[in-house]
């Protein structure tokens, strides 16, 4: 049997002989050279250049648990979710996605293109360096990955084709879980709050009925809506920048849901970013994100719309006012996402940087303060956040409170 014939984890070497085994991508008596360079919570992610420097790709393979904790037990099968939908979006969205160069179903993992002349997007937004295309590029990218994939553009048969090829249980029930349940209640005694304000999120987040009800309401859309093929993790830990490039990488928890699901993961993400800068006193930065998030939103409705109006196919979504409606629920959903990722990120197991690296801790109970106070509105209240003026509006008047 050949060495990768039977799936196991690699290890460095593995990766460059494998690489070699797979590709003709190196000259084949280059020397190699592999990093692991993962940081994120999942899976493996291996960088491989020659020793010159010239050519360089990135290996990604999924192991059968969690790389955060060995008691996420999940199926290697997410390699494919994620190589498939990265296909997809390359096509769909130009210039936004990596490029795939091979998916192994037996390695569970996947070759592609190295992105290494970008930065990540949360790496960056912690060294406060802003970046002038984003809300262009990651509008563009929401309305021309998620609309075409809706009932509203694509044939009726291939969609419900397509919401049985990207079923994704096991990264779904990581979402329900952390995002929209244990955040509320604490019932996986895994949550961590940080000590100074816990009092406080106990009576704020856990003993608030109203919240907890609406979270409800918002985690049985998540299931069972199937609006899109939703990246379902957009988060500025996905995104690879440069000051002209974005480029959306990591949709392995990609499955069809809804739409607002990626728009308000952006939303809260920049907040956070936002939230940050403040806390450092980053006044230009924070004008940047402030008009950052502004735009995401009031780009997101302007292009929605004009793509909405020249690729609509089904009849019934030309009645005039239907257009309205969808894109009404669609920007309620992203502020109600908006709220709850803020609320799962400061009080759940998984963290942001942007919050975690607030060294003072009066700066840390302020900031923690602020993304829960928002959060509470965005869920309570979504449906009157429509534009990008509405979100910031809020944001300034709870910042004010603080
Ligand atoms: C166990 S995985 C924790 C988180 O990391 C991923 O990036 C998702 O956001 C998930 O919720
Ligand atoms: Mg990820």
């Amino acid at each position: 049997m050949a060495k990768f014939d039977e799936y196991f984890l690699m290890e460095n070497e593995d990766v460059i002989h494998y690489v070699k085994e797979k590709t003709s991508f190196f000259n084949e008596n280059s020397a190699l050279l592999c990093d692991e360079i993962g940081d994120g919570n999942l899976n493996y992610v291996y960088r491989v250049v020659d020793q010159a420097g010239d050519k360089s790709v990135i290996v990604k393979q999924a192991g059968d648990t969690a790389r955060i904790s060995d008691a996420i037990k999940l199926s290697t099968n997410r390699i494919k979710i994620e190589s498939d939908i990265l296909i997809l979006h390359g096509k769909l969205a130009k210039g936004h996605a990596p490029e795939v160069y091979l998916y192994d179903n037996v390695m569970n993992c996947c070759i592609m293109e190295d992105l290494s002349d970008h930065t990540i997007l949360r790496e960056a937004l912690l060294q406060f360096e802003t970046f002038p295309k984003l809300a262009d590029h990651i509008s563009t990218f929401m309305v021309q990955t998620l609309l075409p994939t809706t009932d509203v553009v694509m044939d009726h048969q291939e969609k419900k084709v397509n919401v049985k090829e990207y079923m994704n249980p096991e990264l779904c029930d990581i979402s329900e879980e952390l995002v929209y349940t244990e955040p509320f209640n604490d019932y996986n005694q895994r949550n961590e709050l940080f000590e100074p304000n816990k009092e406080w999120i106990v009576t704020e987040i856990y003993r608030d009925d109203v919240l907890r009800l609406e979270a409800a309401k918002l985690k049985f859309e998540f299931m069972n809506h199937a609006q899109a093929l939703i990246h379902g993790d957009l988060h500025t830990g996905s995104l690879f920048v440069t000051k002209e490039s974005t480029k959306v990488i990591d949709p392995e928890f990609g499955f069809y849901g809804p739409i607002g699901y990626d728009v308000g993961n952006i939303i809260a993400n920049l907040t956070f970013a936002l939230i940050h800068g403040d806390a450092y006193g980053k006044e230009p930065f924070v004008d940047w994100a402030e008009n950052t998030i502004m735009e995401v939103v009031d780009l997101f409705n302007k292009k929605f719309t004009a793509f909405w109006d020249e690729h609509v196919t089904d009849e019934m979504a030309k009645e005039t006012g239907f257009k309205e409606w969808y894109l009404d629920r669609v920007l309620s959903d992203s502020a109600g996402v908006a709220g709850l990722e803020m609320i799962r990120r400061i009080v759940g197991l998984a963290k942001v940087k942007d919050i975690t690296s607030i060294e003072m801790e009066a700066e840390r109970i302020r900031a923690e303060r602020i993304c829960l106070t928002l959060a509470k509105r965005f869920i309570k209240d979504r449906d009157t956040f429509r534009t990008g003026k509405d979100f910031i509006t809020a944001l300034k008047e709870v910042m004010k409170k603080y």
